[in-house]
């Protein structure tokens, strides 16, 4: 099912015909990103936390997938070899950093914002999981763009790359990454088809390049005993962010003896909808710790 998609070698060299690939269907197909041995040096890191997560409370996700977040502090694998993969990093930099001139008095500055990490994530799609509903990861920075043709792309009308690395081979019975390939080049409002998603079918060490304007979705798991395992993160723009780093800026302790709406204020407060959680949770429960009840499903 992947005949639809283009696919490149995972050497930086293929850098221009990714982003090519991207601008023309929003998706492309990395061949051979990650050996055997570094993938299963990240299911060592993960597999713990996997089997401590729990069933998602809201619907985003079926009751069968698991999660694991915050890959930084859990496996140095991971950021070296997935999140800093060369060809990812050339593709976020061609399409995400962001140059913008200001003057200061009579003197035009030229200012570079570098793409940064966004998010985390290894998905567990264990057998009988529902499809997840295709969405738009760029709803959570409220990216409102108009219908264009792919002639008409232009670098940073996307706020997110993802990159979807295979742990398993991924297929469309065990529930592979489905996606609408030419959907990144839609209006905003216009909404999802099933009828034309693709199923991003990887061999173990295969990955997806995604613009986060494309619809798409974890799909169901119809196979006995599969699991589907994929290793992800999304980079953003460099500027999507509040000014002054609150969260380093200031100590827990110092926050955590202020009021919930004033915790709110400083930034300890999920933007609606998916946008500057914790563990899929509202940030506070860092603040709260030990007495904090897990309202992940409520907050989205
Ligand atoms: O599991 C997948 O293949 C994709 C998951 C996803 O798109 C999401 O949770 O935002
Ligand atoms: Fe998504």
């Amino acid at each position: 099912m992947t005949a639809a998609l283009h696919e490149v070698a995972s050497d930086v060299s293929n850098t221009d015909a990714a982003v090519a690939a991207l601008i023309q269907d929003g998706g492309v197909v990395i061949r051979g990103l990650l050996s055997q041995e570094t993938l299963d040096t990240i299911e060592q890191d993960v597999r713990p936390f996997l089997n401590a997560d729990k069933p998602w409370k809201g619907d985003f996700f079926p009751p069968e997938t698991r999660r694991v977040f915050g890959l930084a502090g859990k496996s140095p694998t991971f950021m070296h070899n997935l999140v800093a993969a060369p060809l990812y990093q050339a593709v976020c930099d061609a399409l995400l950093t962001s140059t913008h001139q200001a003057y200061t008095g009579l003197k035009l500055e030229t200012s570079i914002s570098k793409p940064q990490l966004n998010n985390t994530v290894v998905f567990s799609i264990r057998p009988g999981a529902r499809n997840q509903e295709l969405h738009r990861d760029d709803m959570i920075h409220h990216n409102h763009l108009a219908a264009i043709t792919a002639a008409e792309y232009q670098p940073g009308r996307d706020a997110g790359i993802g990159l979807f690395v295979a742990g398993k081979k991924a297929t469309r019975a065990n529930g592979a990454t489905r996606f609408i390939p030419g959907s990144h080049l839609w209006d905003t409002l216009s909404p999802p088809e099933e009828g034309l998603a693709v199923y991003a079918e990887l061999e173990a060490g295969d990955a997806f390049i995604m613009l986060s304007s494309c619809f798409h979705g974890g799909s169901a798991n119809t196979t006995a005993g599969e699991e589907r395992l994929i290793y992800s993160c999304f980079m953003t723009k460099g500027y999507l962010r509040q000014e002054e780093n609150q969260y380093l800026a200031s100590s827990v302790e110092a926050v955590r003896k202020y009021s919930v709406e004033m915790q709110q204020l400083i930034g300890y407060r999920v933007s609606q909808p998916f946008l500057g959680w914790v563990d899929l949770d509202d940030p506070r429960k860092v603040l709260v710790g030990a007495e904090w009840e897990d309202k992940r499903g409520d907050l989205f």
